[in-house]
């Protein structure tokens, strides 16, 4: 790790050194205003900026193949940074490729033969697998394992059940619980449900699994309940998450339809670090809709803005990814997200076809942040909506809106908790399948 200390006339200037000296993935922790030296400095406002430059980051990652081509490979060890080298700078690096671990000139080199994939592993030299291959690999083997551990619980729970006593009809209750795991819901929340179920849906009249389907919309809107207790009236709506899960499209769906739909007052604005390439995809919007486009670089700056309009009805804030892996990242973002006066709403975007694990990954690492709501967007790329709530659970906190496509401003929907507890069992069709 590498802390820098730049006392600067402008930010710009801040910036174009840390890119001399740090590189293009120093990030700024703090930037404040100060006095210059001197009696003279009273008058001459200066500004004091923080850089850090996290060097494990600074491993060269390229695809296996390509490694001969690449300078001081040493056996056995992944490829650093030569010492006092810079790497070169792209200023035409998209976000997207800012979720891309590649940083070093040697890649750029790389890069310019128009070989370099997306998809990049750490090299080993001694040990070439198909590169291209692995990450799939690992992926399907993680899964086969998740795989097997959801079917070992589930013969578990199977096993428990020949001794409970309550449950009269075993095979209505192992039906029921395929169904919810089948459909993601986290084992302990499935069994919390399927308590006393038969009793509530055999005593009403009608085919019992249609009754049961009925009474489970009902459970799960009782227990996602307590988490839509208070109703959202932010002004301020701050968008954070993972790069790539669809934060700006979310937050245009949300601007043109309260612009154009509703008629409010609406600004954008866009937290904009050096590192990444461009706000234009921001501005596009905000052009089209006929708002106004900030683009912020420091806390101060973030807080200005806000400030500036504070006679708007709404105001949206969209930031780059952050990989919740990058703690420097995450925390740069809570500062950015303290300069954002009440009453705010920090929405944390995670697509709905990722992983349990990965999901609560996300959601442990961003908690510093302080998010009040999740966006689950991709809805229409996932079969099963189960973890909507084994989140909503295990966390407290309500999905204010979930979107299901890539049309502005058509795929959005705002949720309360019996919209999604009936969404959680669309297609749902317990007379059909084998189960
Ligand atoms: N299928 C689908 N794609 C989406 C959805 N929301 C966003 N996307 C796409 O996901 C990609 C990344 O979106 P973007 O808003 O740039 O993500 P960001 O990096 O989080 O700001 C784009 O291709 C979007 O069109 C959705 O609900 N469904
Ligand atoms: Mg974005």
């Amino acid at each position: 790790m590498k802390i820098k200390r730049y006392v600067v006339d402008e930010m710009q200037q801040a910036v174009k050194k840390i890119k001399e000296d740090l590189g293009p993935d120093a990030i700024i922790v703090s930037s404040q205003k100060v006095r210059g030296k001197g009696i003279m400095g009273l008058f001459k406002k200066k500004i004091e900026v923080t850089a850090v430059l996290d060097e494990a980051k600074n491993e060269v990652k390229v695809e296996a193949k390509e490694i001969k081509e690449l300078p001081g490979a040493v056996q056995g060890q992944p490829l650093k940074a030569a010492a006092g080298w810079t790497p070169a700078l792209n200023p035409a690096r998209t976000v997207d490729d800012q979720a891309d671990p590649v940083v070093s000139g040697a890649a750029e080199l790389v890069r310019s033969k128009k070989v370099m994939n997306k998809k990049t592993v750490k090299y080993t030299p001694g040990h070439l697998p198909p590169t291209e291959f692995k990450p799939l690999l690992e992926d399907a083997v993680m899964k086969s394992i998740e795989q097997q551990e959801k079917e070992r619980l589930l013969a578990m729970l199977e096993k428990q059940l020949e001794k409970m006593d309550k449950v009269k009809d075993k095979d209505f209750y192992r039906r029921w619980l395929r169904i919810l795991t089948g459909i993601d819901v986290d084992q302990g929340i499935a069994k919390k449900l399927l308590d006393g179920l038969e009793e509530a849906a055999k005593s009403a009249a009608g085919n019992p699994d249609d009754m049961a389907k009925v009474a489970l919309v009902n459970r799960v809107t009782d227990l996602l309940k307590p988490a839509y207790k208070e109703k959202s009236s932010a002004k301020f709506l701050a968008f954070v998450g993972p790069p790539g899960v669809g934060k700006t499209t979310t937050l245009a769906k949300l601007a043109t339809r309260f612009k154009l739909l509703k008629g409010k007052k609406v600004a954008l604005i866009t937290v904009y670090t050096y590192r990444y390439g461009t706000a234009d995809q921001l501005k596009i919007y905000g052009d089209a809709i006929d708002v106004p486009v900030e683009v912020v670089m420091t806390p101060a700056e973030l807080r200005q803005a806000v400030e500036r309009h504070a006679d708007k009805d709404y105001v949206l804030i969209d930031t780059v990814g952050r990989s919740s892996k990058n703690t420097g990242q995450v925390l740069e973002l809570k500062g950015f997200l303290e300069a954002v006066s009440e009453p705010k709403e920090i929405y944390l975007v995670m697509a709905a076809n990722t992983k349990d694990r990965d999901l609560f990954r996300t959601i442990k690492d961003f908690k510093i942040a302080h998010y009040t709501g999740y966006i689950f967007t991709k809805v229409d790329e996932t079969e099963t909506l189960g973890s909507m709530l084994n989140v909503i659970f295990k966390t407290g906190i309500p999905v204010r809106y979930y979107t299901d496509g890539q049309t502005i401003p058509d795929d959005i929907e705002e949720v309360q908790a019996r919209k999604l507890a009936q969404l959680m069992f669309r297609g749902v069709e317990p007379n059909e399948g084998d189960n």
